[in-house]
């Protein structure tokens, strides 16, 4: 098995004090560097938009942060401004060790569909280059890693297993954001996709 290690989205908004915080964000970051070493790859994600994106609620009249809108790939829940191009919120965490990134994939720049997957935006069929970096590195297992559990963690993994990667993710180095129950749901469907859970032993 040759093996990547998916590290998704640990940036500065999505970590304590960021526009988009999600609680203990930034403890998962040693761990993270930890792991590095074991791969054959790393890869890194980076949300970034276009101020004025369509996922933000400040982008539609009336609407306010975790709104549900509908778009035409489907439901799309809003969010407040977070990882804007060139911002320091779009940053990665200071302390991540980025040096020993093989690849970095940048996601969510079409203005008008949002991208929570690795591998495709929000409309499913518009693919990010991930899968093709991957299959040309003839990588078969990816381990992910990093931010939200239950959200692009969560369609990240569920696109790898739909594209036939050996899945597992180490939930000890995610953290969710859990709105409404999507933490139990995402990790139920993840699960049932036959995606393996691991944690530090
Ligand atoms: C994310 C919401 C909006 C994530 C990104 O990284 O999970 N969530 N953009
Ligand atoms: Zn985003």
């Amino acid at each position: 098995m040759t093996k990547a290690l998916i590290v998704i989205d640990v940036q500065n908004d999505f970590c304590p004090g960021g526009a988009l915080a999600v609680p203990g964000g930034n403890e998962i970051v040693e761990g993270i560097n930890a792991l590095m070493n074991a791969f054959d790859a790393v890869v890194l994600t980076q949300d970034w938009h276009p101020s004025g994106h369509s996922s933000f609620a400040s982008s539609h009249v009336g609407k306010v942060p975790y709104d549900l809108i509908e778009m035409p790939y489907g439901p799309q829940l809003l969010w407040p401004d977070h990882c804007i191009q060139g911002s320091l919120g779009a940053q990665f965490h200071e302390q991540l060790y980025t040096d020993r990134a093989d690849m970095i994939v940048r996601k969510g720049h079409n203005p008008q569909i949002d991208s929570y997957s690795a591998f495709f935006e929000n409309d499913q069929e518009t693919p990010t280059g991930l899968e093709g970096y991957l299959r040309t590195r003839e990588i078969d297992a990816l381990t992910l890693v990093g931010l939200a559990t239950d959200f692009c963690v969560n369609y990240s993994a569920m696109d790898a297993v739909k594209l036939g990667f050996e899945t597992e993710i180490r939930i000890d180095l995610c953290r969710a954001i859990d709105l409404d129950g999507s933490l139990t749901a995402a990790t139920e469907q993840m699960r049932d996709a036959g995606i393996r859970f691991a944690r530090k032993a």
